[in-house]
């Protein structure tokens, strides 16, 4: 079976040189050997310690059920495909969110923002526990105004971090420019420093403090962006890749034009936080806000690939599954196993095959005996 193929083993494959000096002198010179030829990946692949956070939470939006995410994505065997990968998993459960009575919406129009505030605020003491405890954070929504939390609570354990943001949608409006009033549509406004003298002050949103530059953030697959957006976007110098460019450069030079601007050669950690909505509705129909025309599942796990291969993923989030939405099971099934597709393709699962488990294939024993007992094949 496939998985079985990809689970690692401490000690075996390229990924465990600490253990090189165990192998026998023979093992040691064909390893190097078969490296000298390029037999072997550049990337190396290590198993991840992996903390898992659920966040159950609809309040930056109006369609409940959303909130049925991270469990959808647990049923569906998460914690196991990444298991099979070799990854360490360390699951904190789900956090449990208070919903404010009497949260009367700002300025008229932004709804919940008490609810969303506090619910966040819970969140980036999770995902910064769960980076201090030495775990590449995964978050599960829940609403993409989680993004606020999961990227806070990340940097406050690596200040330095960069954010791919991958979706529909920029999730870019201010308080002042939404015209939803949702706030699933505004998380990454709280989060750019350059935009702080535009965001008013929101009851539950005093504890926020911006933490990315504008620079510090690429957007791959949007293609519904609002006019705020756009003036944002192009006046503070936001670097995206809509699907117009998704379709001019391809995919790879996509990756390959993020992580220059991201990163070049400063290694900093990275931030993916993917929006289910991103993959084009037919592939993945059990979300809010369906846009037409997105991300192919080949180009969708091509963008989890890319990020796993530089080594540098910090945390994720995976957003806006919401089973209540699907109208089959057939629906629900595809949306959920996209989303632990995104996730595994994320921590190490890869198309071209996994490297970890063998490094040697068994040979009949040259000392055969009829015996069954020593009989080696
Ligand atoms: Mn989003």
């Amino acid at each position: 079976m496939l998985m079985e193929q990809r689970i690692y083993k401490k000690g075996t494959g390229p990924a465990a040189h600490p253990e090189t000096e165990k192998m026998s002198l023979q093992r040691g010179a064909r390893h190097l050997l078969a490296k000298q030829r390029g037999w072997f990946p550049k990337q190396r692949r290590s198993a991840h310690s992996v903390g898992i956070i659920g966040a159950p939470f609809s309040y930056g939006q109006k369609r409940r059920g959303v909130e049925g995410g991270p469990q959808a994505i647990r049923d569906a065997g998460l914690v196991e495909r990444l298991s099979g990968l070799g990854c360490k998993v360390h699951d904190y459960g789900d956090l449990n969110f208070t919903t404010v009575s009497n949260d009367t919406p700002f300025n008229n129009i932004v709804h919940h923002p008490r609810t969303v505030g506090l619910a966040n605020q819970s969140l980036t003491e999770a995902v910064s526990r769960a980076v201090g405890d030495g775990h590449l954070s995964v978050m599960l929504g829940g609403d993409h105004s989680l993004g606020i939390g999961s990227v806070h609570g990340h940097a406050q354990q690596r200040p330095d971090l960069c954010l791919i943001w991958v979706d529909a949608h920029c999730d870019l409006n201010t308080p002042l420019t939404s015209m939803s009033g949702n706030l699933h549509g505004q998380p990454v406004s709280f989060l750019i420093r350059e935009l702080q003298d535009k965001i008013p002050s929101l009851p539950g949103f005093s504890w926020v403090t911006p933490c990315i530059s504008a620079k510090d953030l690429v957007y791959i697959g949007v293609r519904d962006v609002d006019p705020a957006e756009y003036y944002i976007l192009k006046n503070f110098g936001i670097r995206y890749f809509s699907m117009k460019e998704v379709d001019q450069l391809g995919i790879h030079k996509v990756m390959e034009r993020t992580f220059d601007h991201l990163i070049g050669k400063q290694k900093r950690p990275v931030h993916l936080s993917y929006d289910v909505d991103a993959i084009d509705p037919s592939l993945a129909p059990a979300t809010g806000t369906p846009v037409i025309g997105g991300l192919t599942y080949r180009e969708g796990m091509y963008i989890a690939e890319a990020v796993q291969n530089t080594g540098l993923l910090s945390a994720m989030d995976l957003v806006e599954v919401n089973p209540k939405l699907a109208t089959s099971d057939a629906e629900l099934n595809a949306t959920v196993n996209i989303a632990i597709d995104v996730i595994s393709f994320s921590l190490g699962q890869a198309r071209e095959g996994s490297h970890g488990k063998y490094d040697e294939l068994p040979t009949p024993s040259a000392t055969y005996t009829t015996n069954e007992q020593t009989i080696r094949l």
